[in-house]
């Protein structure tokens, strides 16, 4: 599991295009790390991927989470670190490192450091070892919008996230990360990096829909409370599942 399109490998035997995102909130470590291993057997016939966040690399620390990485490889899906590196080279290095330590596949990073001394050094190593990266792009959140969208100058004036989108191809980033609550800007994303793999999170308890992110143009929909947060949670994957494999673009 550590070449650089484990992802779309994962799909192809899958045929899943749905990213688990296992941000459980439970205190009790314990408790936490059981129920965050059995919610990943529960659905793991119906995911092409796992993304882990803060709320456990924090809560369980990143040798604990060795065990849940460990899992998802048994099962044959690639795991995504969602630490959304943000820093200069020598801190993003650090990080990168260790995530690459634990077995992680791919990590998501932050185009605005910029690349020297910035994001060279997340890009470097992971070309080295054979991980991703994925590049967020546009946020879901509602709020978002104020600074993704905002006007920039440049040869031609564009909105920031179409800066990011290009820096992700020069960059040779392994996809993106664009929010499913505005189908309109993961077209027009689309339109800009090609064939890169486009993630979409805010699928569902966010309000973005999945068939719409999907005909838009993503890749991939990165499904967390929605699934985990279900009363049946096989069930609520099963369902997205077939969604995704109806979907047969991108
Ligand atoms: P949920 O499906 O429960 O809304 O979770 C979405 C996941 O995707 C969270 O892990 C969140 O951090 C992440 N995410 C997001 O929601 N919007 C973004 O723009 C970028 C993200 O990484």
């Amino acid at each position: 599991l550590n070449s650089k399109d484990v992802m779309r490998q994962s799909f192809e035997r899958t045929q899943s295009r749905v990213v688990l995102a296992l941000d459980l909130e439970i205190q009790d470590p314990q408790m936490l790390i059981e129920k965050s291993r059995s919610i990943l057997s529960d659905v793991k016939e119906y995911i092409c991927g796992v993304k882990i966040n803060r709320q456990l690399l924090l809560s369980l620390g990143l040798p604990t989470l060795r065990d849940i990485v460990s899992q998802a490889h048994e099962y044959s899906l690639p795991v995504i670190m969602d630490a959304k590196l943000n820093d200069v080279g020598h801190t993003n290095a650090f990080m990168m490192r260790s995530f690459v330590q634990a077995g992680f596949d791919a990590v998501i990073a932050s185009p605005v450091p910029g690349w020297e001394d910035g994001m060279d050094s997340v890009f470097d190593l992971a070309r080295k070892e054979g991980k991703a990266v994925i590049l967020l792009v546009y946020m879901s959140n509602p709020g978002a919008e104020r600074f993704y969208s905002m006007m920039v100058d440049g040869p031609r004036r564009k909105p920031i996230f179409e800066h990011f989108a290009e820096l992700a191809v020069q960059w040779k980033a392994h996809g993106v990360v664009v929010g499913a609550t505005r189908p309109a800007i993961i077209s027009r994303v689309r339109s800009l990096v090609g064939k890169i793999a486009i993630y979409s999170p805010g699928i569902g308890t966010q309000g973005g829909d999945a068939r719409e992110a999907l005909d838009a143009g993503a890749t991939y929909l990165i499904v967390g409370r929605t699934i985990f947060a279900a009363a049946r949670p096989e069930e609520a994957a099963r369902r997205l599942c077939a969604l995704t494999r109806a979907c047969h673009q991108n």
